[in-house]
């Protein structure tokens, strides 16, 4: 359960971290010896067992005096160590009982050369070694391999160090145009998520309840058994992130199988709007000439997607850029803007339509482009002047719903349109709410209003190069169609957050999940377990024991993205070209999912779809008759294709990108629509950006008077980086952010325990009461509550966090335009335990 390292660095700095300095030191002795670790066993060379069989080796040799001094000198310093936790951690009599020996045999180093010397005599392994084999191996060079970070979505540069085929160092990777020689404190501690020793390293089969370690052969066989095995269409694939996704999504979309990504449970709400009204989910402001910037909803100095936009970001504020942030909590970016406004949670879009008022109004807008590049407008003004329904949507009528005062409104309006540069943007801090879809839409209208798409300072149009297919002569293998799970207002899929019921009413009976935590993402946490233990058929490919694969049947363990290689195209203002490095070789008994996927594959007969003895194979081909070649990638680690332009949409003769490039969305004009043209199409869903209610059974009422949301941390990456020590050591857990005078009517103080209810379940978790949270809102940091890992290590009591989404949220429901769970409005009450 709980394991006691057998590691000597883990030992040596008493960090759960492997393959640290004291590795350097072994392999000298090593080379001294005239051995190397045998690279048939799957461990690594500072195991337990590999010292203790050069022990052996060097007894056996007759070297009993150099054993002996090995046995002192290197393997007591770590050792005795080691026999104390094993002897903490050990769940029956043997393993404490092995403690005990261990110990006893580490106090008396010429003891335990005799009693070594007598075990091998005794059980005669023969003259062969094991671990180790012979004949020296001279230390590998030290490497600064250019690739590129995957801890968050942001995909910065970055600089490998590897030393001796150890990565010792992250750093950033000059001129790449998302990190901009930069790394977040996520990507400089990546060397600790690769030497986690909480890592999966083996194959993993549960019989009775409990796993049990399994060869690949068998959990592969498993593994292609379940999927023969399983009814059409009714075994999900989930894939949490998209490394190398072109080759799992291939054979699991061949398989009929109902695909799931992080999107629903991400931003989906909001892509439904700007996937259709503009060209793509995400445009970024370019910060660099910015003079007025306007956020909703999101934390840019946290949460940035690349470390570039971040600097500049954090250059125009310096300069004297200004900077308005809405947001119920005086998030890192709030606490540095020119003016942080607290407005109540899920109101953004009335006050975003207040501003549209007041521009509009006042004749404000960027008459040109309106009247060239935008869809809509008149349609856009009638509602917001109130012509549609009698109500228009003023200053005044905002501040009822929001509590951000009429004039407020109407100045931030006044400036951001008087301003040259500027920009308004909005994320998960509207887009995880039941009411996005159109808030994200009323924010858009404001950069519709004012022309600022790819203009300096505004949000700049995304554009990528489409690859060449990465297929062997073989082709593709051909998609079959698989039954959308879910439908809403304008997106047909899959909505995991609706998990239990698709299980229950047998829409889902399998499901192979692939780097995501279901259990802890997905929603309700309890709904998720259920529907889980439910299905007949479940694989988690996974680098950690995550909440998901311990629920799971098969767990195969997937070699970490620095393990592994990939080619992906990407934007920032410029377009460009990335690629990851392997900057190691896969560690333990793990397989890079290419070959998982290959391995699969071949045991359903579709092998030849899959042929590749080395990937880069296949990368070759997604550069082939492009003006870039792979060596080149390989060797800059990005390739710029496309220089940053403004006013793209003026050269293309549209907003959407011309041919031989792509962005994830398409506007249906080539204009910026007011009007969504896919709501027309569907006809019931409302086509023009507003503020919408919640529905009822949604918002506070007596018994549940608070609104809960979920926020990210800068030392974080969802649930991702729990088992990172160097992280968790900068955040090891999270409190309940609640108004200090909400508290105070409550009774409640600094640290005092608490229980977070809701209808739907309660958490405990300390709280922490501050003015820097609007009243009636309470938050609390996501991606903590593992229960495996440093979360659920006892060495650590200190690290570890609450799920508190995962206990509160209401089970099987997500908003209804594109089903993403509202992970940012959940009622609750707060009471001290
Ligand atoms: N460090 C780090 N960076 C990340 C990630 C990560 O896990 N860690 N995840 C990446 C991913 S996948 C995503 S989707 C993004 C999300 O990026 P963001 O959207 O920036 O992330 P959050 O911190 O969840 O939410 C932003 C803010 O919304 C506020 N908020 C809550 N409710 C409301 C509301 O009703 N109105 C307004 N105006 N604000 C509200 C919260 O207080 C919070 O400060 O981050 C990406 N970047
Ligand atoms: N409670 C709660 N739920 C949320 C959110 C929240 O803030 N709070 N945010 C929502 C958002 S915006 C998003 S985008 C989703 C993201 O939700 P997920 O997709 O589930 O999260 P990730 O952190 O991307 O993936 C987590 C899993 O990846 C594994 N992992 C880490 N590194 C590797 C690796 O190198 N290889 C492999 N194979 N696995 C690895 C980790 O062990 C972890 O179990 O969650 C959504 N759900
Ligand atoms: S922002 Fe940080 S975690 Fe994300 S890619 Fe860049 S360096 Fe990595
Ligand atoms: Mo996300």
């Amino acid at each position: 359960m709980n394991p006691a390292f057998p590691y000597e660095s883990v030992h040596v700095t008493g960090q759960p971290v492997v393959m640290q300095e004291p590795v350097f030191a072994l392999r000298e002795k090593f080379a001294d010896f005239g051995v190397r670790k045998n690279p048939e066993y799957k461990d690594l060379d500072e195991h337990i067992a590999v010292e203790l069989e050069l022990a052996a080796h060097l007894f056996a040799s007759g070297r009993a005096g150099e054993a002996g001094a090995f046995v002192r000198d290197h393997l007591k310093e770590w050792g005795t160590a080691f026999a104390g936790q094993l002897a903490f951690c050990a769940q029956s009599d043997f393993y404490r009982g092995l403690a005990l020996l261990l110990q006893a045999a580490l106090d008396d180093p010429e003891g335990v050369a005799a009693s070594v010397q007598e075990f091998f005599e005794a059980v005669d392994p023969g003259p062969g070694l094991f671990t180790l084999t012979e004949g020296a191996v001279e230390p590998g060079p030290e490497k600064d391999i250019p690739t590129h970070c995957y801890t968050c979505g942001a995909l910065c540069g970055m600089t490998a160090k590897v030393k001796d085929g150890v990565f010792v160092k992250a750093a950033g990777l000059k001129g790449d145009p998302k990190g901009a020689g930069r790394l977040c404190p996520k990507g400089a501690a990546t060397p600790k998520h690769v030497y986690s020793a909480y890592r999966l390293k083996a194959p993993l089969i549960k019989e009775n309840g409990r796993f049990r370690k399994a060869s690949w052969q068998e959990a592969l066989d498993r593994t292609a058994e379940g999927v023969k095995a399983a009814a059409p269409g009714k075994l999900a694939y989930f894939r949490g992130n998209d490394f190398v996704n072109w080759i799992h999504e291939a054979l699991f979309e061949h398989l009929g199988c109902p695909k799931g990504t992080h999107r629903t449970m991400c931003d989906n709400s909001n892509r439904m709007a700007t996937e259709h009204i503009l060209n793509d989910k995400r445009p970024w402001i370019n910060y660099q000439e910015s003079d007025y910037i306007l956020h909703f909803g999101m934390n840019e100095l946290s949460t940035s997607y690349g470390q570039r936009k971040r600097a500049e970001f954090k250059s125009a504020l310096k300069r004297g850029t200004k900077l308005v942030v809405f947001d119920p909590r005086k998030s890192e970016t709030a606490a540095q803007a020119t003016e942080w406004i607290a407005l109540k949670p899920s109101t953004d879009g009335a006050v975003a339509m207040a501003m549209a008022y007041v521009i509009i109004d006042e004749d404000l807008h960027d008459k040109d482009f309106v009247a060239n590049w935008t869809h809509g407008f008149e349609e856009f003004k009638a509602r917001v002047m109130g012509q549609e329904d009698g109500t228009a949507r003023t200053p005044e009528w905002a501040e009822a719903i929001s509590g951000v005062p009429a004039e407020t409104i109407a100045r931030i309006a006044r400036e951001l349109a008087a301003a040259r540069n500027k920009g308004v943007l909005s994320w998960t801090g509207l887009a995880q709410t039941p009411n996005a879809h159109w808030s994200t839409a009323a924010i858009q209208a404001l950069n519709g209003l004012l022309g600022t798409f790819d203009a300096p300072g505004g949000p700049s149009l995304p554009f990528k190069r489409k690859l060449k297919a990465p297929w062997s002569e073989k082709g593709k293998p051909e998609k079959t169609n698989a039954p959308k799970l879910d439908k809403f207002g304008l997106w047909s899929g899959w909505s995991p957050a609706l998990f239990e019921d698709q299980v229950d009413d047998g829409r889902i009976e399998g499901m192979v999940v692939y780097w995501g935590d279901p259990v802890l993402s997905w929603g309700n946490s309890e709904s998720v377990r259920r529907g889980m233990e439910k299905l007949k058929f479940t694989v988690a490919i996974e680098a950690f024991m995550c909440d998901t694969a311990l629920y799971s049947g098969i767990v195969l363990p997937d070699a970490t993205w620095l393990e592994q290689a990939q080619v992906k195209p990407d934007w920032l203002y410029e377009a460009f070209i990335s690629y990851w490095a392997e900057v190691v070789e896969p560690m333990y008994d793990t397989l890079p999912m290419w070959r998982i996927t290959q391995e699969i594959a071949r045991r359903l007969g579709l092998g030849d779809y899959f042929p590749w003895t080395d990937i880069k194979d296949a990368f070759r081909k997604q550069l082939e008759g492009t003006p870039w070649s792979f060596e080149e990638l390989e060797e800059h680690g990005f390739l710029v294709t496309d220089q940053a332009e403004y006013r793209k949409y003026e050269k293309w003769g549209g907003i959407n990108p011309p041919e031989g490039y792509s962005s994830s969305g398409k506007s249906k004009t080539g204009k910026f629509n007011f009007v969504n043209p896919v709501s027309v199409e569907k006809g019931d869903v409302d086509p023009l950006p507003d503020h919408k209610e919640p529905e009822d059974e949604l918002k506070p009422d007596a018994e549940f008077p608070f609104i809960f949301g979920n926020f990210r941390l800068l030392q974080h990456e969802h649930c991702s980086t729990f088992s990172n020590f160097q992280l968790m050591k900068l955040r090891g857990g999270n409190e309940l952010w609640i108004n200090d005078a909400d508290a105070a009517e409550l009774g409640i103080s600094e640290g005092d325990l608490v229980r977070v209810s809701s209808p739907w379940g309660q958490a405990e978790i300390k709280a922490a009461p501050t003015p820097d949270i609007a009243r009636g809102a309470l938050a609390a940091a996501g991606g903590f509550g593992h229960s495996r890992g440093l979360e659920g290590d006892p060495k650590y009591p200190d690290l570890g966090g609450v799920n508190v989404p995962g206990a509160i949220i209401k089970p099987n429901y997500a908003e209804g335009i594109g089903g993403t769970p509202p992970l940012k409005y959940m009622k609750a009450r707060v009471d001290r335990v």
